[in-house]
């Protein structure tokens, strides 16, 4: 069976980005491959955040991740900060496989630093490829399923790998990157130019899965569209194109088929639409949410660690012996 590992950052409530980008596509292949979500909670450190906050949002994520159809029968979830091995072959990549030349290209270090002081940006936010790498190696993963703004870390993944396994041996599984095709960047709805993002500075880009249905209501109204009002999917449209990816990928209806629906009606009509398809979706996720309690989320978490922690530990052993740290 093919090993598939995947992680979301627990820096903010999950967006409809990270559901229709990742998470739908990670509950589709649990059926047919080895599983592995993670929480990557050393990944939101990289930015600064509030202790009691981040306690929440790790169990808040673990709670989407099962509301949104994760099972822990079928895939291991667990906290990335339980396996130790995440940060100490994090270490050791970047000792012996990452570059300065590597890391200087990576467009999120850039994108997410320019939005603060670069001076002030931890080095952790400039190494968070490097972990994101360890992540995936330490379980001879194949297939990452990710939203577009991470295939550049998954490519950094394959050239740490190449080059260690060039230099050590054959150690680690080169892994693929998968893509949905229109969750794959859900833009922000303030400005389709930029991904909806949990840390944008406006609550205008995003739908958390926790929004009420009048916030979502209210947020889809004031979307940004294109000039004109007729319904159509185009390149020139991208705002109500990333609307209609939405609109079709909760649905199920095809771009071709909305299209149709709407012949002759406006922007406002396709609007209402839109907020009640995406609520129609929220409010049985949210029931479902209200009901897990965080006993019952720990007990989870624990299990998935312990499962985790006996693949990373062997990984981690054969890599430090390769490496000459065994003695
Ligand atoms: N807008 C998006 N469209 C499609 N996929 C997306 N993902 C994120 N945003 C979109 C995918 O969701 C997964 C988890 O993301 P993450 O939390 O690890 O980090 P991120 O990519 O940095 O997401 P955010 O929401 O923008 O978080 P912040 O603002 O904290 O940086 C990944 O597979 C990602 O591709």
């Amino acid at each position: 069976m093919k090993k598939i590992f995947s992680g979301v950052q627990p820096s903010g409530d999950l967006h409809l980005g990270n559901y229709l980008g990742a998470i739908k596509n990670w509950v589709s292949m649990q059926s047919e491959f080895d599983t592995t979500f993670c929480i990557v909670d050393l990944h939101a450190i990289t930015v600064a955040q509030e202790p009691v906050e981040l306690q929440r949002r790790i169990l808040d994520v673990a709670k989407a991740y099962l509301a949104l159809g994760i099972d822990p029968k079928k895939s291991t979830i667990f906290v990335q900060s339980d396996v130790r091995a995440h940060t100490e072959l994090c270490w050791i990549l970047n000792c012996v496989a990452a570059r300065m030349g590597d890391m200087e290209k990576m467009t999120q270090f850039k994108d997410k630093s320019a939005k603060g002081d670069v001076e002030r940006a931890s080095v952790g936010l400039f190494d968070y490829p490097v972990l994101m790498a360890a992540d995936i190696l330490l379980y001879d993963t194949d297939v990452v399923p990710v939203g577009e703004d991470q295939v550049q870390h998954v490519e950094l993944a394959r050239t740490l790998a190449r080059r260690f396994n060039k230099k050590f041996g054959d150690t680690f599984v080169i892994p693929q990157p998968k893509l949905t095709k229109e969750g794959k960047r859900i833009m922000g709805l303030d400005d389709p130019t930029k991904k909806m993002s949990k840390s944008a500075s406006s609550e205008y880009n995003y739908i958390t899965l926790m929004d009420t249905p009048d916030v979502v209501q209210k947020k889809i109204r004031k979307a940004v569209t294109d000039s004109g009002s007729e319904i159509v999917y185009s390149d020139e449209k991208p705002a109500l194109q990333n609307l209609i990816n939405i609109y079709s990928l909760f649905s199920g209806d095809s771009t071709e088929n909305i299209e149709k629906k709407y012949i002759g009606k406006g922007y406002g009509d396709f609007k209402n639409a839109l907020a009640d398809v995406v609520v129609n979706f929220l409010v049985p996720f949210q029931e479902r949410v209200k009901l897990m309690s965080d006993e019952d989320i720990k007990k989870i978490l624990n299990k998935g660690a312990m499962k985790a922690n006996e693949q990373a530990e062997q990984k981690i052993r054969d890599v430090k012996d390769r490496i000459g740290l065994v003695i």
